[in-house]
């Protein structure tokens, strides 16, 4: 017998890559985790009579020899497989578009980094020339805009895009498609969201504004990650952790979700046991408290975590700097021949000023030229941290209308500059890896 799985809390993108590799694989049956996404679960009630599945205490591991898993990469986040996981001869094939690597190791691999998983699939069935029906397309498109953000991610990449056309060609129905992916909420989503942002508990960590909610909740909730999402966009904080715990006590249910640069939720769910993704993540912490979740998050987002890119890896330096009582004819002279608009002031390793080409308007009499530039420099300067994103320099360049920013340290030593167009490369990915 050969079957099909996905990881547990079974969203489209998962339920959809195991109906697309019944597909490449017409004898495997799919095996559904017992917890699954609400919208999912919605939606096989609806099409039980189209997708035949089966739940994993309907399998015999001995019978097995053949298992295909899909959108994973973790023998963890599997459901009911542990003794498939002993068994030796048992074939192995991984389609995963996770950008970690976990630990099934499989006889065959498709990992590569996409958007969606699907993509992975759809890829493979138009090379095989393997047509879906308008159904089943309709389900594949549900999870290509799922899991891209309707192709906003920015881990989309034009293999989703051509993915999606073809999908469109195949019949995909936008309408159905949407009515699926719209979010389930209702009364007890609102009451936990307004919870919530009553016990609003922002700090500011590394630069970004972090907040923590420690809730308790009663029975079971879905789309507990739609209201986290929610509450993030409505404090507007760089994250948001929702820390819940149920009935039980002992055991904490933590979800993120952050749209800083430099700031890798997954990374941090990882290290508690869970998964995600850069802007999304999950974990269930056994045998931890609420408080205790709240610690651990913050050691890891204080100290292990590092920003992909820092501004400390844009910046020039040195610095090619003037001191408070150079000329003004002198800076001229020197912007000119560096080909800059500006130039820093620095007094020792300290900023003092920033003398711009602008500046040089101020000067009204000729003799303004020999005064020092610390009488015509703007001494109010706008730094940047070298730890800062590049996303967090373009901002403030953007805010206080500057091309340029001193990069200083915490002891308040400049070290570098970073300019507009460092921050545009780096954003537009030109940066050299
Ligand atoms: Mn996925």
């Amino acid at each position: 017998m050969e079957i099909v799985t996905s990881h547990k809390n079974t969203d489209f993108d998962a339920f959809a890559s195991m109906i697309a590799a019944t597909l490449l694989y017409p004898r495997a049956v799919p095996v559904i985790p017992k917890n699954i996404n609400p919208n999912v679960k919605a939606f096989m009630s609806i099409h039980k009579e189209v997708f035949h599945v089966l739940s994993p205490n309907e399998i015999e591991a001995e019978k097995i020899t053949r298992l295909i898993v899909v959108d994973v990469n973790r023998w963890d986040r599997l459901d009911g497989m542990k003794k498939l996981r002993q068994k030796e001869d048992l074939e192995v094939i991984l389609w995963d578009h996770h950008p970690d690597k976990g630990d099934i190791s499989a006889n065959q691999t498709c990992h590569e980094a996409m958007g969606a998983n699907i993509t992975l699939m759809v890829r493979q069935l138009r090379a095989e020339n393997i047509q879906p029906t308008p159904v089943q397309a309709t389900l594949f498109l549900t999870a290509l805009h799922e899991d891209t953000g309707n192709l906003l991610f920015p881990t989309t990449r034009p293999e989703d895009a051509l993915a999606a056309a073809w999908l469109l060609e195949k019949g995909a129905d936008l309408n159905v498609l949407s009515s699926w992916l719209r979010p389930v909420y209702g009364e007890k989503q609102k009451n936990i969201l307004f919870e919530m942002l009553r016990s609003e508990n922002t700090r500011r960590i590394r630069g970004y504004n972090i907040s923590f909610h420690k809730l308790g909740i009663d029975g079971h909730v879905g789309s507990l990650a739609l209201v986290v999402h929610m509450c993030r966009e409505i404090l507007n904080a760089d994250a948001v952790f929702g820390i819940f715990t149920g009935k039980k006590p002992g055991k904490s249910f933590v979800i993120g979700r952050s749209n800083a640069d430099g700031l890798d939720i997954g990374a941090i769910m990882r290290s508690l046991g869970g998964g995600g993704h850069a802007g999304a993540g999950s974990a269930t912490l056994n045998f931890v408290n609420p408080d205790t979740a709240e610690e651990m998050i913050t050691d890891l987002l204080e100290g292990n975590q590092q920003a992909s890119v820092r501004v400390s890896d844009l910046m020039s330096f040195p610095v090619f700097a003037v001191s408070p009582d150079t000329s003004m004819k002198e800076v001229g002279m020197l912007l000119r021949d560096k080909g800059c608009t500006g130039l820093p002031v620095i007094e020792g390793e300290k900023i003092t000023g920033i003398i711009s080409r602008r500046d040089f308007r101020k000067i009204k009499k000729k003799s303004g030229e020999k005064a020092p530039v610390k009488a015509f420099m703007n001494a109010d300067v706008i730094t940047i941290g070298p730890d800062r994103s590049p996303m967090q320099a373009a901002q403030l360049m953007v805010k206080y209308d500057i091309g340029r920013l001193p990069v200083v340290t915490d002891a308040g030593n400049m070290i570098g500059i970073v300019t507009r167009s460092d921050v545009m490369l780096y954003l537009y990915d030109m940066l050299p890896d």
